[in-house]
């Protein structure tokens, strides 16, 4: 009767052992799964990674992103499996019927490093990774954005010394409202607010292979620019001029979006945005912007 109990006891334990241990692991497990899947654009996931990223100095950005969900990802699924190797190290307690009737395993004495010997080497590797990381990305940054597009143009030849910090002219303005993007374009003259500019709305078109500066401003609240194929995410503040600056480098339809969440209709901020040649570019500006679709 009493060797049944105890069996019977064990039983239960190792079904609760069990059950924790699948509840700990089936996350991270799927988690992994879906990830590889996604990353290989293997089905049901084909196209859920990462849009192509058709700015060339934008792809540290894609390393970075990468880099960082490994080193989340090895932490999410070392955490896991931590839980299941201390459900398994570790008796569980005796149970009312089972307890002092039950033959009790002696507990082996594991060695266990001196006190503060964790700790430190965790703080250690934390540290570093921290630092190495931090380090990275502001490399990342300052190869993403450092490289600001100075003005070339004669008026800021003529001045002596040249002003070396004064960037390029933009290319377009864009205006964020609740809940639509207006866009300015320099026009053939390349300059902003004269006679010849073309205004758009939730559409932008850009040539290929030039760098290009686009100035952002808001009308009212927070929005937010988002180029996805660019790897381009840009708060705007009210009451301030942003500037970006990146190359496209191949043709084609992509979009535009806000990233802040600006009011009821933020869903519908969402704008289409061309990439054409030079030509193309300079031909549809030159038409006053009437003809969206160039391609
Ligand atoms: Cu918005």
């Amino acid at each position: 009767m009493g060797d049944d109990l105890c069996h019977a006891a064990e039983q239960e334990k190792l079904m609760t052992k069990s059950i924790w241990s699948l509840f700990f692991l089936t996350i991270p497990v799927l988690g992994t799964l879906i990830f590889g899947l996604a990353y290989c654009g293997w089905p049901p996931f084909e196209g859920a990674w990462l849009p192509k990223n058709i700015n060339p100095r934008a792809a540290t950005i894609d390393h970075l992103f990468v880099l960082v969900l490994y080193l989340t990802g090895s932490v999410f699924l070392l955490v896991g499996l931590l839980f299941v190797w201390a459900i398994w190290s570790r008796p569980l307690p005796d149970s009312a019927i089972s307890n002092n009737q039950c033959a009790k395993s002696p507990l082996e004495k594991k060695p266990r490093l001196s006190e503060g010997q964790i700790e430190w080497g965790l703080f250690g590797i934390l540290f570093c990774l921290l630092l190495g990381l931090i380090l990275y990305q502001t490399s990342i940054w300052s190869a993403t954005t450092g490289y600001k597009p100075i003005a070339n143009d004669e008026t800021n030849q003529k001045q002596s010394p040249p002003n070396k910090t004064r960037l390029q002219q933009s290319f377009a303005r864009i205006t964020a409202r609740q809940f639509e993007w207006d866009i300015r374009y320099a026009g053939v003259d390349g300059l902003l607010d004269t006679e010849d500019d073309v205004l758009t709305t939730n559409f932008l078109l850009l040539p290929k292979g030039e760098l290009v500066v686009l100035e952002l401003r808001s009308q009212d609240v927070i929005h937010s620019f988002f180029a996805p194929n660019f790897r381009i995410k840009q708060d705007i503040l009210p009451g301030r001029t942003h500037y970006i600056w990146f190359e496209a480098t191949e043709e084609g339809k992509y979009e535009f979006l806000c990233a802040e969440l600006c009011g009821w209709g933020h869903f519908k901020m969402a704008g289409e945005l061309h990439v054409v040649t030079a030509e193309e570019s300079k031909e549809w500006l030159t038409r006053g912007g009437i003809n969206k679709d160039p391609l």
